[in-house]
C-alpha cells in the first residue's frame, strides 16, 4: 500500500498570457460513430452518449454518420436558413458590442463561436415552448425572428425595449417568442424550467421546457436540485449546459472537478445524457429535434452537453487577454460554428462564396439601418430616459396604497 500525504488539487487552466495554447487533454472524437438512440434511453444506455460526443460534420465539411441523415437536417431550406441565423447573430453582437465602446450602452455581452447551439436549438422548437435562457442564448431570439428594434432598444433602454429599462442590458424577455424573463442570478433558470415543465405536464398541453446553463453555473445549488427534481417527476424539460470551457476567468476545470463530463454528471441523477459538438450546426440540429421529439412524447427529461468555446470576453466588463493566450480562440480544435456549416453547404454546391459575401452585405446593411433607427430613440449618448413613474407599473396588478403615496408624493 503507498502512503501518501493529504493534498488539495487547486485545478488551474492549461495555458496562461504569454503561453502556447493547449488542447492535447481535449479528446476530439471522429464524427459518425455514434448512433441515433431510440427515443426512450434510459440513464444507464446513454453513457457512451454522455461520455462522447455527437458530431456529424468532419474536417472537410461533409455530413457523415447516423445523425446526418436520420433526422432530417441536411435539408437545403433548412442548414441555409442556419447560416443566416448565425451570420445575423455574429454581426448583432459585433455591432452591439461597438456601440458599448461607443459608449451608446452601459454593458454588452457576444455570444461569438455559440451561435450555432442557440441558432439551431430554437428551430426545433413549437410555439407555446419555453426557453429559460441566460444572458448567451440571444441566438434563441434570432433563430425565433424576434423582431430587431425590441432587441436593440431594450441595449439601450430606450422607448423601443419591451422590458421598458427595468433590466440590465442583454437580459431580454419575451413570452410570445418563448423565451422567460433572464434572470441575473445563474442557476436559477434550471429549477424554473423543471418547475414550468412540471405545471405544463398537469395541464397536459403538450408544451416543453428548455433549461439553460453554463458550465461554470453547474456548481450552483440549483443545478443539483434542478436535475434531482427533475428526475423524480419527469416532467418535460430539456436540461442545456452549454460548456464554453470557461465561467469569466475561471477555466472549466473548476466546476468540472473529477467529472468527466457534465454530462455524466446529470447522468448520475438518473436523467439520460448526451454531449454534442456545439460548433457543429448540424449536430446541433439533429440532437434537438431528437431531443424535442423525445420530451415531447412523454418520456422525461434529457440533459445535453453542448461543447463549444467562448471565443470573445465574458463581457464588455472583461478582458480575456489577462488569463488565456491571447490566440487561445483561434485554436479551438472544433473550429468555428459559421465556417463548418459554409464550407458543407459550397460543397454540396447550395452555397458560394459570392452568395456567402453577397448574403453577409444585405444583413450588415439591414442591421444597421434599424440600429441608426433604434438609436434615434434614446442612447447613453442622446439620452432619452423613462420617466421615473415607470418604476411602480408593470409589477402589482393593482397598485397597494403605499406604493400609490409614494407616487403622489414624487408628483406623479
Ligand atoms: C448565483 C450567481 N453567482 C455568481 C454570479 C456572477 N457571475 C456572472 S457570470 C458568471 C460566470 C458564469 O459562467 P458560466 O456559467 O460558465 O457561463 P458563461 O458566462 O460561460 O456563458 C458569474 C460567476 C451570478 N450572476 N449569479
Ligand atoms: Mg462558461
Amino acid at each position: 500500500m503507498v502512503v501518501g500525504e493529504a493534498k488539495l488539487n487547486f485545478p488551474g487552466p492549461p495555458a496562461r498570457p504569454g503561453g502556447a495554447p493547449d488542447f492535447s487533454l481535449i479528446e476530439v472524437p471522429e464524427p459518425g460513430v455514434l448512433p441515433v438512440p431510440p427515443l426512450d434511453i434510459d440513464a444507464e444506455a446513454s453513457e457512451p452518449f454522455a461520455k462522447g460526443m455527437i458530431r456529424v460534420l468532419d474536417d472537410a465539411g461533409n455530413a457523415v454518420g447516423p445523425w446526418a441523415d436520420g433526422m432530417g437536417s441536411l435539408d437545403p431550406a433548412h442548414c441555409v436558413q442556419g447560416l443566416i441565423d448565425m451570420l445575423r447573430m455574429r454581426i448583432i453582437d459585433q455591432r452591439l458590442l461597438n456601440a458599448q465602446r461607443q459608449g451608446k450602452s452601459s454593458f454588452y455581452l457576444q455570444c461569438t463561436g455559440e451561435e450555432a447551439i442557440g441558432c439551431a436549438f430554437q428551430r426545433q422548437l413549437s410555439p407555446g415552448d419555453m426557453n429559460f435562457p441566460t444572458y448567451r442564448q440571444q441566438s434563441l431570439l434570432i433563430a425565433a425572428d424576434y423582431p430587431l428594434a425590441a432587441l436593440m432598444g431594450q441595449i439601450y433602454a430606450n422607448d423601443c425595449d419591451p422590458t421598458e429599462g427595468r433590466q440590465l442590458p442583454t437580459m431580454h424577455s419575451s413570452r410570445d417568442y418563448g423565451f422567460f424573463s433572464i434572470s441575473g442570478n445563474l442557476g436559477t433558470q434550471y429549477v424554473q424550467a423543471v418547475g414550468w415543465a412540471m405545471a405544463n405536464a398537469l395541464s397536459r398541453n403538450g408544451q416543453i421546457a428548455a433549461g439553460w446553463i453554463g458550465d461554470g453555473a453547474t456548481a450552483s445549488n440549483d443545478f443539483h436540485s434542478a436535475l434531482l427534481t427533475a428526475s423524480v417527476y419527469q416532467p418535460p424539460v430539456i436540461l442545456n449546459i452549454v460548456n464554453n470551457q470557461w465561467a469569466i476567468s475561471t477555466c472549466t476545470a473548476i466546476a468540472a472537478g473529477a467529472s468527466r463530463t457534465y454530462a455524466e454528471r446529470a447522468r448520475g441523477y438518473g436523467v439520460p445524457a448526451l454531449r454534442v459538438d456545439g460548433n457543429d450546426y448540424l449536430a446541433v440540429a439533429a440532437v434537438s429535434r431528437w431531443a424535442v421529439e423525445r420530451t415531447r412524447s412523454g418520456l422525461g427529461p434529457v440533459a445535453i452537453e453542448w461543447f463549444t468555446y467562448r471565443t470573445a470576453a465574458h463581457s464588455t466588463s472583461d478582458d480575456p487577454n489577462a488569463y488565456r493566450p491571447r490566440d487561445e480562440a483561434a485554436m479551438w480544435p472544433l473550429g468555428d460554428p459559421v465556417e463548418r456549416l459554409k464550407a458543407h453547404l459550397i460543397g454540396r454546391g447550395i452555397w458560394s462564396e459570392q452568395q456567402h459575401a453577397q448574403k453577409q452585405a444585405e444583413l450588415f446593411d439591414e442591421i444597421v439601418t434599424t440600429q441608426k433607427e433604434v438609436e434615434q430613440h434614446g442612447t447613453f449618448v442622446n439620452p432619452r430616459p423613462f420617466s421615473p413613474a415607470k418604476i411602480f407599473e408593470g409589477v402589482y396588478a393593482h397598485l397597494p396604497d403605499h406604493l400609490r403615496r409614494q407616487r403622489q408624493e414624487m408628483g406623479y
